[in-house]
């Protein structure tokens, strides 16, 4: 596979585009990560949330942190309790806090204290259609998000969930961020093809970093 094949998003932090795309930066921590995303998933396993409109997600999802996400009949939210098990998230690892900040940094956020970091497990054929990410408290902060196993092809759309999406690839320990006036831009995952990683076998993990509160 080769980069020429997609689009990309820059290195750097340039207006207005306000989103980057940090080649490997999570790779030194991959092992970490994993390790530290069995251990949450230990105590709040991975599960098909239910949209407000009644369909399974395809993604399986669990949360770190004071607050997770969650979708069901009433809305899109977020918690500071699993609904599951009715316990406290999991806190968010050491090793998940320090690499959100660094990556925000790195991008031009510095001081990024995430409270929320959700986690997405994506097998052969699963997609995340397009969508904004906008139930946080208010969109002030970035989204640092990190990729994590077989790859994808993110989408990459505009303001409005019609405008073409450029797809851009993402690899195990891309790390992609934005915020600013890009903080709302729809975006999704085409279905993943058939891959297997030495690290995830045939799964894509991926975390998502939040301010939700
Ligand atoms: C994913 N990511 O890459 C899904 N949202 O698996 C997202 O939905 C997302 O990567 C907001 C910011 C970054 C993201
Ligand atoms: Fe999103």
């Amino acid at each position: 596979m080769t980069l020429g094949l997609f689009d990309d998003l820059p290195a750097t932090p340039q207006a207005p585009e306000c989103a980057v795309v940090l080649r490997g930066l999570a790779l030194p921590q991959a092992a970490a990560l994993l390790q530290a995303v069995d251990a949450v998933t230990a105590q709040a396993p991975f599960r098909h949330l239910i949209t407000p409109g009644g369909q399974r997600m395809s993604v399986a999802m669990t949360n770190s942190g004071a607050l997770g996400w969650i979708s069901d009949r009433g809305g899109y939210r977020y918690g500071s309790t699993d609904p599951t098990t009715g316990l406290p998230w999991p806190s968010m690892p050491a090793v998940f806090r320090q690499l959100a900040h660094d990556a925000a940094e790195a991008a031009g956020y510095p001081g990024f204290a995430p409270d929320a970091c959700l986690i997405n497990r994506y097998e052969c054929g699963t997609r995340l259609s397009l969508h904004q990410d906008r139930d946080e408290g208010n969109y002030d902060h970035p989204i640092v998000s990190v990729s994590l196993g077989i790859p994808a092809i993110f989408l990459w759309g505009g303001s409005e969930r019609a405008d073409k999406a450029r797809r851009v690839g993402l690899w195990h320990g891309d790390v992609v961020v934005w915020g600013g006036p890009a903080r709302l831009r729809f975006h999704g995952v085409r279905p993943l093809a058939e891959a297997t990683h030495a690290m995830t076998g045939a799964l894509r993990i991926n975390l998502t970093f939040r301010k939700a509160g």
